[in-house]
């Protein structure tokens, strides 16, 4: 038995036009979702037709203090307000035993050749890849901080070839958007708890500003990261509306850096 015995399903046209004409959606969030997970796919459900209904695969990106778990996790909330099943998750995933050896390298209690934490943190995300397709498949949004992009940015800047550093990556999911929150090393530096983990350094931070521009692609959007919080969380939200409006209406997910 499906949630619409319970919840009358609402399609993403609805969900936002109720929004927009103040109308509070009573039911919880969270309930909404725990019903709507007993189908196979939240979308189709709500639909009732596009079986290619999916969640959305969102990548926050930038340098350290740009913001981007604070805007992740405002982001989860405003999707879940809409009635949206979201998540939010992050890389490295330090509860895993592969994310515990990248958090003590991160904290400088152990040390490891750079290619061999390389191949870490690119497992890290591979151990949650069938995860991550079966949550978008049920029709679950992620919300990402952090991916790929760092692996490679941060890896190339130690001096590791870009083309090295992407080959462990190929085959990843392949966000349908990529965040970047730009900002100077110098205006990052500024902010709370910069330098206290092994890459927080602004000649280090300007390398990896450099790789991360080598690597932006048409699913990228730059957004100004010294703007005031409230003005970002509006651009994301519309930016992250419109992804999420696409994937629910069945657009393809595919693979990282298949050339
Ligand atoms: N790394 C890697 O090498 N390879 C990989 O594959 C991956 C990662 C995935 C750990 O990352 C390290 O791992 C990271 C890259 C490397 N490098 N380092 N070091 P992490 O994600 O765990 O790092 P973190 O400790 O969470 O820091 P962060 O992510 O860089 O910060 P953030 O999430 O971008 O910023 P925030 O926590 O949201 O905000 C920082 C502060 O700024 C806080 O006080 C906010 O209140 C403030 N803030 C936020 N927005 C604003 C605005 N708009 N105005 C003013 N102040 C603001
Ligand atoms: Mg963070």
């Amino acid at each position: 038995m499906l949630a619409s015995t319970i919840y009358r399903p609402l399609s993403f046209e609805a969900v936002i036009a109720r929004k927009s004409s103040s109308f509070i959606l009573k039911v919880s969030s969270k309930a909404f979702i725990r019903n709507i997970q007993m189908g196979t796919n939240q979308n189709s459900i709500l639909q009732g037709c596009n079986s290619n209904s999916r969640g959305a695969l969102v990548v926050l990106e930038g340098l350290d203090r740009c913001g981007k778990t604070t805007q992740s996790s405002r982001l989860v909330q405003y999707l879940e307000g809409l009635g949206h099943s979201a998540e939010l998750w992050r890389f490295p995933d330090r509860t895993t035993s592969v994310g515990q050896m990248i958090s003590s390298y991160l904290s400088n209690k152990s040390q490891l050749d750079d290619h061999t934490i390389h191949l870490l943190f690119s497992a890290n995300r591979w151990e949650k890849r069938s995860l991550m397709e079966t949550k978008l498949k049920s029709g679950t949004t992620l919300i990402v901080d952090r991916y790929s992009y760092s692996g490679v940015a941060f890896s190339s800047a130690k001096g590791l070839g870009i083309e090295w550093c992407k080959a462990p990556e190929v085959g990843l999911l392949a966000p349908d958007l990529v965040l970047y929150l730009n900002i100077s090393p110098e205006k990052a530096s500024e902010r709370g708890g910069y330098g206290c983990e092994r890459y927080e350094q602004l000649e280090f931070q300007s390398k990896v500003a450099q790789y991360y521009q080598v690597l932006h692609d048409s699913s990228w959007k730059v957004i100004d990261a010294c703007q005031p919080m409230e003005d970002i969380e509006k651009q994301l939200q519309e930016m992250v509306l419109e992804c999420v409006k696409k994937c629910h209406n069945g657009e393809p997910l595919s693979q990282l850096w298949l050339s």
